[in-house]
This record gives C-alpha cells, sequence and structure tokens, in this order.
C-alpha cells in the first residue's frame, strides 16, 4: 500500500512526485514508456518543438533550476526539452518511484477500505489512498480513421508515436496526412529530406511564423530581473504567460490601430501576443484578424488555387489551436510539394500503394500520419476506472465529462485529475496550469491529513454548477463553434462538449482558492474525525456578470445612496457614456408629447424594415430619480431590433421634484398619447404593448392597470423587465442580495424614500402587486433576475397575475443581477433573455389585442385601480 499512486511521468508525473515525496507521502508513478517526458517522449517527430517560449513552458518550482538551465532557443525543441525533464528526474532522483514499461489497466475503488486497487498491464496490483491521472492531455492518439491503413505496403509513421531512430524521407514520395501543429511543424522538414512530398489536407489552420531564434532580450530581462515576481505574474494572467492585457477591442479602434497590432503579431513569433480581448467573443472582431492572416498566406503562397485551399474559412482564428510554423506556407511553393485539398477531393481508402482520392490514385512511399489525438478526456477514460458502487468513469462520462473544477469527479472518491476537462489546461500555458494543479491537490492532501480526514469526493451539487459554469463561460465565446479536438468533435462517436475551461488561468486560481477559503465548499469528506461537508455551487453568477462587477469594483465608486440626488444622476450619466452602444436601428426620432403636466420628451426607435410597424411603449428604469432615454438607449435599440416592432421611450417627471403619482399620471398619459397617434408616429394602430425595466416596468404595470380600469387604450401586452412591484423589503430576494449586486437594498431604500410617502406605498399605482383586481388584464412576460433583490416582487406579480387568470410567463434569468440584462453587447449571458423577451412582444403585438374591460361590458371604470390596501 502507498499513499499515492501517479499516471504518468511527464511535466505533471514529475512534479507530483517530488512533492508528495517532499511532504512525506510514499508515492509512484506508473508510465507506460520506458522513460520520463511524457508528450515530449513520444512526439519525436522532426520539427517538434513548444510553442509558448521555453522560458515560460518550464517549472518554476525549483528556483535553482531556473538559473542552472540555459534554454537555447526561443521555442526549445524536442530533444532538449526531453533532456530537460530527464535532468529533473536525475536531479531530484525521482526515478526510484517510477515504474516504466508499465501500463495502468484497471482502477477500482474499494469502498470499506477506503482506498483504491490498481491493476497494471504486467498483472500487478497496487493499492492506495490517492489516484492521480497526471496523463496529460494529448497523449492518446486518434485512431488512424481512413480506411485500409492496414492494406498499405510502405512504412506508416505517426507523429504521436515517432521511431526514437528517426527516419530519412531521402528520395522517397511520402505522403502527410494532417495540418494541426504537428502537421505544420514537420511539413518543413519532410519537405527537406523527401523527393515528393503530397500533404493532405482536411482543414487548414491558422499558422503564423515562429520566428525562432534566441529568447528576446525583452523578455529575457524580464525574466532575470526578478524570477519570482516574473513567475509570480505569469499564474495571475488569463493564459499563465506574462502579457500587457490590450483593455479595448478590435472594433473599437481605427483599422490603422487594428492592422498595426496584427503586423506586430506576425512579426513577433509569439503564439500569445497582447491581443483584442473580443477576439475570442466576437464574429466580426474575429473576421477582422482571419482576413488579415488571409491575406499573408495568399502574399506567401505563389500558387492561387493552392493559397486559397490554405485559408481557413471554416472556424474562427484560435477556436482550434493555431500554430506557429518554421516556413510551412512557403514549402508549398517548392516544385516537389503539393498540397491535396480532401474538402474538394477526399481520400477514398488507403491502397497497397498509395492513397486514392476521388479524383486520383497517387503512390508513395511513406505515409505519415499527424492526424491528433483523443484529447483531454482519452486518456482518463482510456482506463478502466471504477468508483463508489462499480460506477464506470467512461460510463458516467459518456455524454461528456462531467467534475468539479477539472479536478475530481462525483462517485471516484480520492481520484485526483491533473489539468482535466473543465480547467483552463490547454487553453493556457500547460506548465503554470500543471503546477497550479500539483500544488492544489497535494495542499487539500494535506489539509485531510491535519484534520484525520481519509477520504474526498465532490457532491452533485457542486459539480453540476461547476460543469454549468464551464459551459456558461464557453458559450460566451466562439470556441463552442469549431470541429476542433477542444470539442471532441475530431474523434468519430465522441461527445461534442466544449472540453476546457475559458475563464483563464488567473479566474480559475482564484475561484480554486475560494473554494479552499470557504471550507472546501462543495467537497464532502470522510474518516476517523468523521463526516463534514460544505455543499454548494461555487460560481452562480453569470461570467461575464462577475467579470462586470468585478471591474466596477474596481473602480470604487461610493455607494449611489450616498451621493445628493444630481450626484447620482452625474454617475448614471457617466456609465451611459462608456458603455456599448446598442445596435444600429432604422431610424431614431426624438420629440415631444403632452404628459400630465407639460410636455414630455420621447425617443422612438424604428426597426429597418418597412413600415408601419406595431408599437411598444418603453419606460426607462432609475428608480423614479434618475435615468431616461440615453441611459435605456441601447436595450431599446436590442428591443426594437430583434422584435421588429417601433419602441417609443418616454419621459416621464422625476422623484424627488415630481413625487408620486406625478410619473403614474405621465406615464398614462403618454400611452393614451400614443394609442390615439400611432400612425402619426410611423406605428401601426391598433397594435401597442407596454415595456419597462425596473422602476419603468413598475409604471407599465400601472398603466396596463390604469388602461383597464379606464376601458383604455387597448393593449396587446407587457413586457416587465425586474419590475418593482410592492414596496416590501422582508422578501427573501432582499436579503439574500442586499449587497453585492450592483442595486443594493440601502439604494432601493433611497429610491422609494424620494418617490412616494411611506403611507402612499401601498397604493396600487405605487405598488401594482397591492390592486385588490388583477384581472383582465393584458398577457405578461414577466423577467426576474437571480441575484436581485427585486426578484421575489416580480416572481409574486407573475403569480398574482396568473392567480388572477392572466395569460402571464415568468421568465427567471439565471446569475443575473438587476442591470445586466441591459448591457446590451457587454453581457453577452443576457442575450437569450433579451430574445425571449422580443419574441413575447412580437406575440403579443401579433396576437389581437386585449380589450380593456371597459370596452368590452361597457361598464368604464375610471381612476386609480382599487386598493388591497
Ligand atoms: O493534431 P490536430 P496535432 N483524414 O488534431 C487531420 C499540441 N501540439 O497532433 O482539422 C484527414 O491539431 C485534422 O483535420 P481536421 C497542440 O495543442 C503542440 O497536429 O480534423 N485528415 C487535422 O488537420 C495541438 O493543437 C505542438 O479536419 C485528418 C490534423 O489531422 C495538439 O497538440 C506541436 C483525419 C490533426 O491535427 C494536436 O496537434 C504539436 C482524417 N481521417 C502538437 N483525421 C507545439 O508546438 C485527422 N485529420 C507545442
Amino acid at each position: 500500500m502507498v499513499d499515492t499512486v501517479v499516471v504518468g511521468a511527464g511535466f505533471a508525473g514529475l512534479y507530483l512526485l517530488h512533492r508528495l515525496r517532499g511532504m512525506g507521502y510514499s508515492a509512484v508513478a506508473l508510465e507506460s514508456a520506458d522513460d520520463v517526458g511524457g508528450t515530449w517522449y513520444w512526439n519525436r517527430y522532426p520539427g517538434a518543438r513548444c510553442d509558448i517560449m521555453t522560458v515560460d513552458y518550464s517549472y518554476s518550482w525549483d528556483p535553482d533550476l531556473e538559473t542552472e538551465w540555459q534554454w537555447s532557443e526561443k521555442y526549445a525543441t524536442q530533444p532538449e526539452i526531453l533532456r530537460y525533464l530527464r535532468h529533473v528526474a536525475d536531479k531530484h532522483d525521482l526515478r526510484r518511484d517510477i515504474r516504466f514499461s508499465t501500463r495502468v489497466e484497471r482502477a477500482t475503488w474499494d469502498q470499506p477500505a477506503g482506498c483504491w486497487t490498481i491493476v497494471t498491464s504486467d498483472g500487478n496490483e497496487i493499492r492506495c489512498r490517492y489516484f492521480v491521472m497526471a496523463s496529460g492531455c494529448l497523449s492518446v492518439p486518434k485512431a488512424a480513421d481512413v480506411d485500409g491503413v492496414d492494406r498499405f505496403r510502405g512504412e506508416v509513421y505517426y507523429t504521436s508515436r515517432w521511431p526514437h531512430q528517426g527516419v530519412d524521407f531521402t528520395g522517397r514520395r511520402v505522403a502527410v496526412i494532417g495540418t494541426g501543429s504537428s502537421g505544420v511543424q514537420s511539413i518543413p522538414l519532410i519537405a527537406g529530406q523527401a523527393a515528393e512530398l503530397t500533404v493532405f489536407q482536411r482543414t487548414p489552420n491558422f499558422s503564423r511564423p515562429a520566428k525562432n531564434g534566441p529568447v528576446p532580450e525583452a523578455k529575457l530581462d524580464a525574466y532575470q530581473r526578478d524570477r519570482a515576481a516574473y513567475r509570480a505574474s505569469a499564474r495571475w494572467t488569463r493564459l499563465g504567460v506574462p502579457v500587457a492585457p490590450i483593455d479595448k477591442g478590435a472594433l473599437q479602434v481605427s483599422e490603422q490601430e487594428r492592422l498595426a497590432n496584427y503586423e506586430a503579431m506576425w512579426e513577433s513569433g509569439d503564439l500569445l501576443p497582447p491581443s483584442f480581448p473580443d477576439l475570442v467573443l466576437s464574429e466580426a472582431a474575429n473576421e477582422t484578424l482571419c482576413e488579415f492572416l488571409r491575406g499573408k498566406i495568399r502574399s506567401i503562397v505563389k500558387d492561387p488555387v493552392t493559397a486559397e485551399a490554405l485559408c481557413p474559412k471554416d472556424h474562427y482564428y484560435g477556436t482550434k489551436r493555431p500554430c506557429l510554423d518554421s516556413g510551412y506556407y512557403e514549402t508549398f511553393n517548392l516544385p516537389h510539394v503539393r498540397l491535396v485539398d480532401l474538402r474538394a477531393t477526399p481520400i477514398t481508402s488507403i491502397t497497397e500503394d498509395g492513397i486514392e482520392t476521388s479524383a486520383a490514385t497517387m503512390t508513395f512511399d511513406t505515409i505519415v500520419f499527424a492526424t491528433g489525438f483523443d484529447a483531454i478526456t482519452g486518456a482518463v477514460v482510456a482506463v478502466d476506472i471504477r468508483g463508489r458502487d462499480g460506477l464506470a468513469l467512461a460510463e458516467k462520462w459518456a455524454e461528456g465529462p462531467r467534475n468539479y473544477l477539472g479536478i475530481m469527479s462525483a462517485g471516484f472518491p480520492n481520484l485526483f485529475t491533473i489539468t482535466g476537462p473543465g480547467s483552463p489546461s490547454v487553453l493556457s500555458n500547460m506548465a503554470v496550469s500543471i503546477e497550479q494543479h500539483v500544488e492544489w491537490i497535494t495542499d487539500c492532501m494535506r489539509h485531510m491529513r491535519e484534520r484525520d480526514l481519509t477520504v474526498i469526493e465532490p457532491t452533485a451539487t457542486a459539480e453540476d454548477g461547476w460543469v454549468q459554469h464551464v459551459n456558461d463561460f464557453g458559450d460566451l465565446t466562439l470556441y463552442p463553434r469549431a470541429i476542433s479536438w477542444y470539442t471532441g468533435a475530431n474523434v468519430p462517436g465522441k461527445p461534442r462538449v466544449f472540453l476546457p475551461y475559458v475563464g483563464g488561468v488567473d479566474t480559475y486560481r482564484r475561484v480554486c482558492g475560494e473554494v479552499v477559503s470557504r471550507g472546501y465548499l462543495g467537497f464532502s469528506f470522510d474518516g476517523p474525525a468523521g463526516r463534514r461537508c460544505e455543499d454548494g455551487v461555487i460560481c452562480r453568477l453569470q461570467p461575464d456578470v462577475q467579470l462586470m462587477l468585478a471591474m466596477i469594483g474596481r473602480l470604487g465608486l461610493p455607494p449611489m445612496e450616498s451621493l445628493d440626488v444630481e450626484g447620482a444622476r452625474a454617475m448614471s450619466r457617466s456609465f451611459a457614456a462608456v458603455r456599448p452602444p446598442g445596435p444600429a436601428v432604422g431610424a431614431v426620432v426624438d420629440g415631444v408629447l403632452p404628459g400630465a403636466a407639460g410636455d414630455l420628451g420621447y425617443r422612438l426607435y424604428r426597426p429597418a424594415s418597412p413600415g408601419p410597424h406595431p408599437l411598444v411603449v418603453y419606460f426607462h428604469g432609475g428608480g423614479w430619480v434618475l435615468g431616461g432615454a440615453d441611459s435605456d438607449d441601447p436595450f431599446c435599440r436590442d428591443l426594437a431590433v430583434r422584435s421588429n416592432a417601433a419602441v417609443i421611450s418616454v419621459d416621464y417627471r422625476h422623484a424627488p421634484e415630481a413625487r408620486f403619482p406625478a410619473a403614474v399620471d405621465d406615464a398614462f398619459a403618454a400611452v393614451q398619447w400614443i394609442a390615439s397617434h400611432a400612425e402619426v408616429l410611423g406605428g401601426r394602430s391598433g397594435r401597442l404593448a407596454v415595456c419597462g425595466w425596473s422602476a419603468g416596468a413598475n409604471l407599465a404595470a400601472v398603466v396596463c392597470q390604469l388602461a383597464r380600469d379606464a376601458g383604455g387604450p387597448m393593449l396587446s401586452g407587457q413586457l416587465l423587465v425586474a419590475p418593482v412591484t410592492s414596496a416590501d423589503f422582508t422578501r427573501r430576494s432582499y436579503a439574500d442580495n442586499a449587497e453585492g449586486y450592483v442595486l443594493t437594498r440601502a439604494l432601493m431604500q433611497w429610491f422609494w424614500d424620494h418617490y412616494a410617502d411611506t403611507a402612499e406605498r401601498n397604493d396600487p399605482r405605487a405598488a401594482p402587486l397591492l390592486s385588490r383586481d388583477l384581472s383582465r388584464l393584458p398577457p405578461a412576460l414577466v423577467v426576474t433576475c437571480e441575484f436581485d433583490p427585486l426578484r421575489d416582487e416580480g416572481v409574486a406579480y407573475a403569480e398574482a397575475l396568473r392567480a388572477a387568470g392572466g395569460d402571464v410567463r415568468h421568465l427567471d434569468c439565471r446569475g443575473q443581477i438587476h442591470t445586466s440584462l441591459m448591457a446590451v453587447d457587454a453581457i453577452m449571458s443576457g442575450a437569450s433573455a433579451r430574445q425571449e423577451m422580443a419574441r413575447a412582444l412580437g406575440t403579443f403585438l401579433h396576437a389581437a389585442p386585449v380589450m380593456a374591460a371597459g370596452c368590452q361590458d361597457g361598464r368604464a371604470r375610471t381612476g386609480p385601480p382599487s386598493s388591497a390596501a
């Protein structure tokens, strides 16, 4: 029995062994190769080298190593990296705990004993408390899924399993299948030897010149000046490499500035240069880079047909792993090199003598498969791992991996994965991510030892929450759209799930730290000291909402309620001035209409399609105290574009200058005027809905009640976004979300105090939820946000409308805060809710309008709706 069995003796396994030993744990590493090195042991093809600068792609845990090992090049070759890992193994005497040429076949959790039984390829059994898969993300070669491979009588090589003695291609006719990093790196060197080289390309990949050479001076300076500080800064970057971020998007700068950045990127020979943050988010932004790179390919490759075939057009830059190369595109200008575009002429089979495509039969002496890996999950599910109650990990992950933090999976106690799915892994500098996992896992073991705990396992709640969070983050980006090994799409039959965590090394590290500081949130422990569990979900906000809150936090602004009214209005205006403008609409017209006590401004947004359009009267938010057409402008634009309705955002008098019921009187007067002037406004008569956000939604709800009681105007629907429906602060959402989510309990109190006297707050024109009669109102969509003090009063209003027989839908926006749905083009996770709102408006406005009660039964009622108070 050993404390820990480690699978793999690559970058991760070696550090883990060292660290475990230092902490006094017994450990054995099982390695299928006959030496250390992992990926750098196997991938010996010509041209194999790293493409993150080697000073970054190296260990930071041994300070002496940092000075005693000098990298000869910016991007070290495979032999040099392998020498480095061997040196580390020798220096720290790690080999004595590694069993080479030993493959792990099976691992079974022994519940009563609380340990794992590991069965190896030589038939041995090892029992251990902890079992750690340090088996690498790119270690299981993808099976050759081309018909007839076994028939070929010539030589066959796989870049991922290259012969140790090397291959001499001199005088040979060579085929290379695959143009990922391995193909792109090896093709120029194979072309240098071969008599003929034919490259079979299914999908062109983006590649930039590596410009290899000595480590750049600036980099070396930064690194040598203070190595510890340099490494520390890498740990808190998005990609695990110290790069100064650019805070503007590609579409926010001039074309000149954008192209200058792309040119610098091309010249840098750096895989991860400073780049625009919207490249991973926006199709339009990314396309500018794609086109720049296509231009480079066209300028290098002389034959225009070949150049065009080499231009990636089916994915956005970065969504398939981009490459760095040394003369890749130039290789296609050589007379003995040709490209076969498999999209145009697919391989039909491999024959005894060569390769047959739909267009030709070609003869070869040698075929090289550079066809990639069953990435990220492949090596983990390759072992028959059985957890509690015989649960097979491969079965549990049949529809895609499920785990917590990418580190542990429920049902598999004491099993850890290093750089597993759901962690930054392949989207980061692997050296940094490996060290973080090794340290987190071993710290966790120490935590358990110190507390007399022997078994750890994530809870189902925590795991579900993490899987959701990983997917939420991925879905914000362009990554999941590509057919790539990031999504498992390269392996036939593998479930298509975006596998890595896209939130970045820094965010991920913070989250892992928070899990620990909250008592290992989401993990259950057992052992002689008893059972303990702090259950919960670590990331509940939508990722972009979380980032927005962090950014607002960094501004260090005073709470709005601590300001005077003018100060609060100025703060609101300054927010409006810096956010994205929202989509373009057909026309924007500013005008005035008669309110209850004087003219009111309005802003009309017409869709680009030919009118007349149905009309939506919109009331802005701002606690009846601040805001206006400007503050809610992007949302109104978005609504107009998505719903194809004309949106008319009307002003109303603000408190405290004009207190309750001035805003209500204005809102109702505006709706009445718009209803009778629809055609003048370019709208369609008889198709009118109301909408509002926050205090504006309060007014929209009240207007519907007033219109019903007054016998008109006829309204087709009401869209209430995060509405204020009562002044009751005792609901749970007020306690849960009192602080931290922009709209605070204190701010809401401040708004109410400015708007209405305490006695007036029970008037249903201030608190529509308190109306005694909620029947015969227009169909409604009530939208609430999970982290909003107003959430429960919105829910209560939807329930009350339904109880009164209304046609009402409630949309609960998971992970959103009160203000986030308004942040068009900033909070992308709100887009589906905004689409849902637009769809609801479309349904309202294309159905027959609801007749106000008075019109239907001839008993028009005027005055305020009846109060339940
Ligand atoms: O594998 P890949 P790789 N018929 O999956 C094609 C890392 N790495 O070994 O895209 C025809 O990227 C496949 O086509 P398609 C790095 O993270 C790093 O090159 O599926 N073609 C693709 O072109 C990298 O991303 C370095 O349409 C077939 C190619 O084979 C990762 O490892 C160096 C096919 C596979 O490309 C994997 O790279 C090397 C078929 N049946 C690798 N099946 C560094 O520089 C597959 N293909 C550090």
